[in-house]
């Protein structure tokens, strides 16, 4: 997908403050990729930085933010062209914002902005208080029925990935894209990680708590059926070029998603979702 408007010399990057905790976030119109939380609730009460955001990642425009929260949008699964979709690497204009919140619009319509014919509206509503909390809005505006994958493709800072876990997946069904089975059952209860890991989790349950050294933190979606949790491990991240090779011990995605079902949203219809995010020390 290419813009039709030509991107700017650098992105613009707003910063909403939310007094009362203390905390700020960052979040560029350029995918409303949200790149930084810096939350005071984590254990040192310094501004720990929730969410990963490589080094090398690239914020000239040119392809999604490799950090923060990138939005998945209209599919998943990986294309030639769009793996995970356009709306991460789409301009999204600022429909509304205050001090701690911020609303973004996407909208296309069948003008072959993307390789996507179906009109629709995507707001983003993103709020800050203690916690973090995002929903998604997607309007059909056309006159026919479409069907859609989404996700929050969310990169959680950790103090190394050896003294990670992920709690709430026991028991569920999971593609596995490593080891290219499908079907699987989660045994931990405390998933930890040894090695790269790319899981798609159905009917996962609302809440889902990564723990890490000094902090824990809760992910309570609704409306995603779905989580994906994955890592690159050490080979993967030495391949990517906006990682830096030693990076995969720094980040683990947690995403809360629709993807084994495809949303269908027939003309005029609405589908909302939400992410809300909590630390606790
Ligand atoms: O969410 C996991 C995943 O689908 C992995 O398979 C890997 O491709 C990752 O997303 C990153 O994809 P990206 O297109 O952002 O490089």
């Amino acid at each position: 997908m290419t813009n039709s408007a030509p991107l700017p010399a650098t992105l613009e990057r707003i910063t909403l403050r939310h007094a009362a905790s203390q905390s700020e976030l960052d979040i560029y119109p350029f995918g409303a990729t949200i790149t930084a939380w810096r939350s005071r609730q984590a254990a040192n009460r310094s501004a720990k930085d929730i969410f990963f955001l490589s080094e090398r990642a690239d914020l000239s425009g040119k392809q999604a933010i490799r950090g923060g929260i990138p939005i998945i949008f209209p599919q998943f699964k990986a294309r030639p062209d769009q793996t995970h979709g356009f709306a991460r690497t789409a301009m999204w204009n600022i429909l509304k914002r205050s001090e701690d919140s911020i609303t973004l619009r996407f909208s296309h319509t069948s003008t072959g902005v993307t390789n996507w014919p179906h009109p629709f509206t995507f707001d983003y509503e993103v709020t800050l208080s203690e916690s973090l909390r995002t929903e998604l809005i997607i309007t059909n505006t056309g006159a026919t029925e479409f069907s859609f994958q989404c996700a929050l493709h969310t990169y959680f800072a950790v103090s190394h990935i050896d003294e990670v876990t992920v709690a709430g997946l026991a028991g569920l069904t999971y593609t596995d894209k490593v080891a290219r089975r499908e079907n699987c059952t989660e045994a931990s209860s405390a998933f930890a990680f040894t090695q790269e890991v790319d899981r798609i989790y159905f009917n996962a349950p609302d809440r889902l708590v990564l723990r890490d050294k000094a902090h824990a933190i809760i992910l309570h979606k609704t409306n995603f059926p779905d989580a994906v949790v994955w890592n690159p491990w050490s080979v993967k991240a030495s391949e990517m070029k906006d990682l830096k090779p030693d990076d995969y011990q720094r980040f683990v995605c947690v995403e809360a998603g629709a993807i084994a079902q495809p949303i269908r949203l027939a003309p005029h219809g609405v589908w909302r979702a939400s992410q809300l995010l909590s630390v606790s020390s």
